[in-house]
């Protein structure tokens, strides 16, 4: 490894790890994959903060942790090219589709890959495999096994359960059939280049290519959802990004239908009850009981999206677009 590169830490079944590592490759910054192994694992916890990938390792040892403040942090070392389109609105709307992505497609995500025994089964021990590179069988079987076990009541933390699937998996449907009308002759959510949204999203979808019952869903109906998640792998420089004209036909109906009609009352339900110091809330989405434990990360995260919006100049075209697509209320901050 050369003295000038960064290390990623992370993991192929990490989205928040691949959303980083393409990010990195997009912007040609020197880095190093390195896979988080049984046999490094000292040496990740050396470093770590947070018991969580992807972890950068600097040359002269700084860390960071958390995927979009790493991709903040090095958008001001390495500006080009660039992430965001430079109008303010569509730039807003990008930062608000990453956040979804991380936020709540995390959640079909997390629930194919641990619901039905199939993919339980794919997953684990692809991650198995992965953590023990020279590992005998019997000892991956054996790891294999534990994280099975291990992650299975884990369901619960992203809000799977049986009362929650049918709105999880219809979110999941509807995300994917929009997508794919999205990206008709285009290459990347936001025109001829990717954008943060696209890094998000990507993470999430890209996961679901290693579950057998998502990837049969994207493989089988989505071709141009799976060239898109192929083309993130290494996302190239060179278009252009699109004007709003040109992208609201197909972009509207995804900010209406699962950012303003689910993600964000989700999460405003999810603020109110880690404000009133509640462990748990339920709230009725898609005509749907959804119950769920507190995040305090998402609720976090509406606060910086609110004061995003509070910075964002010349947002009359943007509140507009929120207010068109049912995102405007939560966004403001009220008191
Ligand atoms: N908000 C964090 C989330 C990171 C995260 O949840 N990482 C997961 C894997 S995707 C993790 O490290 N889980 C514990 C583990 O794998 O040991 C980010 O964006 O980086």
């Amino acid at each position: 490894m050369s003295d000038q590169q960064y290390v990623i830490f992370g993991s192929e079944f990490s989205p928040f790890s691949v959303k980083v590592r393409s990010y990195f490759r997009y912007k040609q910054i020197p880095h190093e994959w390195r896979p988080r192994t049984l046999d490094n694992q000292a040496e990740f916890q050396k470093h770590a903060k947070l018991p969580l990938i992807p972890l950068i390792l600097g040359p002269s040892g700084k860390v960071w942790q958390d995927s979009t403040p790493i991709i903040e942090t090095f958008e001001k070392t390495y500006p080009a090219p660039a992430l965001q389109p430079d109008d303010p609105a569509l730039a807003y709307l990008s930062c608000l589709i990453e956040d979804y992505a991380d936020e709540w497609v995390n959640k079909p995500m997390f629930h194919y890959r641990w619901w039905r025994p199939e993919d339980q089964e794919a997953v684990a021990s692809g991650i198995a495999r992965a953590s023990m590179p020279n590992g005998e069988r019997e000892a991956i079987d054996q790891l294999s096994d534990t994280i099975r076990k291990r992650m299975v009541p884990r369901l619960r933390f992203v809000g799977s359960s049986e009362q929650t699937k049918p709105v999880i998996e219809a979110s999941f449907d509807n995300l994917l059939a929009l997508l794919d009308a999205h990206l008709a002759g285009r290459r990347y959510l936001f025109g001829g280049r990717p954008a943060l949204a696209d890094f998000g999203l990507f993470g999430q979808l890209y996961c679901c290519l290693q579950q057998p019952t998502t990837e049969k869903i994207i493989r089988q109906q989505y071709a141009r959802i799976t060239d898109w998640i192929d083309r993130m792998l290494m996302p190239e420089d060179g278009g252009v990004f699109e004007d709003w004209t040109a992208l609201a036909p197909t972009l509207e109906p995804l900010l209406k239908t699962e950012i303003g009609a689910i993600y964000l009352p989700w999460s405003e339900a999810n603020e109110q009850a880690v404000r009133a110091g509640r462990e748990d809330f339920s709230m009725t989405l898609r005509d749907q009981e959804f119950s769920q434990q507190i995040s305090k990360y998402a609720a976090k995260s509406l606060q910086v999206l609110r004061s995003r919006l509070e910075k964002t100049t010349e947002r009359q075209e943007l509140e507009g677009i929120l207010q068109r697509c049912g995102c405007l209320q939560p966004l403001v901050f009220t008191s």
